[in-house]
């Protein structure tokens, strides 16, 4: 399918999904989100994609929702029409794995987007914040959720609060983005991982996804009982077979997701 705001490229398996507005520095306005809902649909749906890399320009992953598109909403507005919410719910039921490759500004709902996927790994020019206090407004779609799970209530209340930005060497420190790499070796990084990634069994990373997961919305105890009975479960996969009987044998597993 053609769009507008985003570049989609498949190949090797890997999914590579562009924002691309470059004039507003990729800032999320609903042809963009509903693009990036209907593409990440599409590649889970997609069989020769195994994993999917979300990413910017080097200036700005995202520097935000639209402002102008906000600017003039009611309260009415936002709330009958519920903005944003089909669209990164739609993001969120993809099962397939997926790194965001941050390079720039990651603002606003461009730093919740990032948080939506996986992992996130960061260029050194990258600089993450939930500036919306200086807009009168506040996060909207996971900066005082997903951020305080992340780097913990402290510093989310600091970056919420104050509307400073954290560079990608205090947001890795933070556990915000799982590695940090020079701007230029961004996207070898990011894509090297998706190949990794999407060298395994399917079932595997799905399940691993799924259960990762599940520990923010559960007990200790009730996840690690998920965590059991979906590690079971994987014993009923030929893939396990295969996966043990290469270890066995010193060779490559050859996976075929069943
Ligand atoms: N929205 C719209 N346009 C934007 C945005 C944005 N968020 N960010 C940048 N732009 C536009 C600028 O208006 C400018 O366009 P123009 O040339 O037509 O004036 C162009 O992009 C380039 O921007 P700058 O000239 O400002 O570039 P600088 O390098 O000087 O500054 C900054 C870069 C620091 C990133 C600056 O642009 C900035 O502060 N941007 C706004 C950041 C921000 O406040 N983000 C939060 C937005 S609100 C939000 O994300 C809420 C999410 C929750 C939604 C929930 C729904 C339920």
């Amino acid at each position: 399918m053609a769009y507008e705001t985003i570049i989609v490229e498949v190949e090797d398996h890997v999914c590579l999904i562009k924002l691309n507005r470059p004039d507003a520095l990729n800032a999320l306005n609903a042809q963009l989100m509903s693009e990036l809902a209907k593409a990440a649909s599409e590649a889970q749906e997609n069989e020769k994609v195994r994993c999917i890399v979300l990413t910017g320009s080097e200036k700005a992953f995202a520097a935000g929702a639209d402002i102008k598109m906000m600017s003039s909403k009611s309260f009415a507005d936002v709330f009958s029409e519920d903005l944003f919410t089909p669209e990164t719910d739609a993001i969120g039921r993809v099962r397939k794995p997926i790194i965001a490759a941050v390079a720039g500004y990651a603002l606003g709902g461009g730093c919740e987007l990032a948080m939506m996927c996986d992992f996130i790994i960061a260029a050194d020019t990258a600089k993450f914040g939930q500036p919306e206090v200086n807009l009168g407004v506040m996060a909207g779609i996971g900066g005082t959720q997903r951020l305080t799970r992340l780097i913990g209530k402290s510093k989310a209340m600091d970056m919420n609060l104050t509307g400073r930005f954290m560079d990608a060497e205090e947001a890795e420190r933070s556990g915000l983005v799982s590695r940090v790499v020079p701007a230029k070796k961004l996207m070898d990084e990011a894509m090297g991982a998706a190949q990794k990634i999407a060298e395994k069994s399917l079932i595997s990373t799905m399940a691993i996804k799924e259960s990762v997961n599940r520990s923010y919305e559960t007990t200790l105890r009730e996840g690690l009982l998920f965590e059991r009975r979906v590690f079971h479960s994987l014993f009923a996969t030929e893939d396990q077979k295969e996966g043990m009987a290469a270890f066995a044998e010193k060779r490559e597993p050859q996976f075929r997701d069943r």
